[in-house]
């Protein structure tokens, strides 16, 4: 009889962060399904299975090799009857019936348009769709719509900003920040953070956190930056938010996504000689620029280590960090600090958490929590 050596069983965590992933996915061809189902339920606000399906492709991604069938995944955690059941289409015929039934339908395709524009979320996707618009044109031809400043600058630089960014981009952008930074104080500090920090080559912005050693010199770093670049003349658009910080009212109750430092969501023009083997995907348009977002944040310098972790992402790593923190350390991590929960916990909410620490059980609560 033929020998076959058995496969190593490796345990897959069920925690993102407990799992050494490359950013080679070898599964592309599930995780791709996988996103438009989660996109899809997150139209339709259903959190839990849009959340499922996010953790079943972070689970994919951490493979080191593709699925080649329904069995290799029964030592998977957080896979489902429904994850499981579209696997086993994509392997049978290379495609899934409920994914392109969703790819054709007009109401997701319309909100993944329109959610594709700077400063157009869901719900005024939805509205739009509503009001029965289907197109950019008929948005901006409707005389009823109001745009925003930052609607308005998604539609003006739509084509620049919907392209990636390359790395060699993000470098560029990073000596901008760093000349800005550098002569508004010389010991400040500036890092790359996001998907680049995480080794992608591309991404759809660039992030990074500015700060400085001494604590509070950092306050007023970010407009410094900001009226820099706008007498370079290369700032296209800026949201600034001033921080909301405060230690005192910390650990807040609630799970926050968004952290309270001050921060600013910007549109700055590269020029192409600044970028080392060009502009990443511009057309051959005699332009010799191309407008990108950037996303800056600048947190106090004792609480750069949390900034720095929490804008690292990718956000399924940093929302099982912090279950994982919860759950298994009975810590609690956010983008500001780590706290012993032990010290902090109602007997409540401890018994919730033990509710919860078994297995992928995904509810609409934790989907809200996480
Ligand atoms: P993103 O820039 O949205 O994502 P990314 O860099 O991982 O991917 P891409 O290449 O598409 O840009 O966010 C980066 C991280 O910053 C992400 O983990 C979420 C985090 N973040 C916060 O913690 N607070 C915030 O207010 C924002 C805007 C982001
Ligand atoms: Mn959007
Ligand atoms: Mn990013
Ligand atoms: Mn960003």
């Amino acid at each position: 009889p033929q020998v076959t050596t058995p496969s190593p069983v490796v345990r897959v965590s069920q925690y993102a962060c407990q799992r050494r992933t490359t950013t080679e996915n070898q599964n592309k061809i599930f995780t791709d399904a996988f996103e438009v189902l989660a996109e899809n339920y997150e139209f339709n606000e259903i959190e839990g299975r849009c959340l499922a399906f996010r953790r079943a492709a972070s689970v994919l991604k951490s493979l080191p090799d593709m699925v080649r069938c329904l069995g290799a995944t029964e030592q998977l955690p957080c896979l489902g009857e429904h994850t499981k059941a579209v696997m086993e289409e994509i392997l049978q015929s290379g495609r899934s019936f409920e994914v392109e039934k969703i790819l054709s339908d007009e109401r997701y395709r319309t909100l993944k348009l329109f959610t594709s524009v700077f400063g157009v979320g869901p719900k005024t996707a939805e509205k739009w769709y509503r009001r029965g618009m289907s197109s950019f044109s008929e948005v901006l031809a409707e005389p009823g719509i109001q745009l925003n400043r930052m609607q308005q600058s998604g539609f003006l630089h739509y084509g620049d900003i919907s392209k990636a960014v390359s790395k060699a981009e993000a470098q560029a952008l990073g000596s901008i920040i760093d000349e800005a930074v550098h002569a508004i104080t010389p010991d400040g500090v500036v890092a790359l953070t996001g998907g680049f920090r995480r080794g992608k080559a591309f991404g759809h912005d660039v992030d990074f956190i500015v700060t400085t050693p001494e604590l509070g010199k950092e306050e007023g770093l970010l407009t410094s930056i900001i009226k820099i670049l706008k007498k370079q003349g290369i700032l296209l658009f800026c949201e600034y938010q001033a921080s909301t910080f405060d230690m005192s009212k910390l650990p807040s109750r609630r799970f926050e996504a968004m952290d309270h430092f001050a921060k600013c969501f910007l549109i700055v023009r590269l020029e192409g000689s600044r970028v080392e083997g060009g502009l990443h995907g511009c057309r051959a348009d005699g332009r010799g620029w191309r407008a990108v977002r950037v996303d800056l944040v600048s947190p106090p310098a004792d609480r750069y280590a949390f900034a720095l972790l929490g804008w690292t992402g990718s956000r399924q790593f940093e929302r099982d960090l912090r279950r994982y923190a919860r759950l298994e350390r009975r810590m609690l991590l956010d983008n500001h600090a780590l706290f012993d929960k032990t010290k902090t916990q109602s007997k409540k909410e401890m018994e919730k958490d033990l509710e919860c620490k078994d297995g992928c059980v995904v509810t609409k609560k934790m989907g809200v929590k996480n």
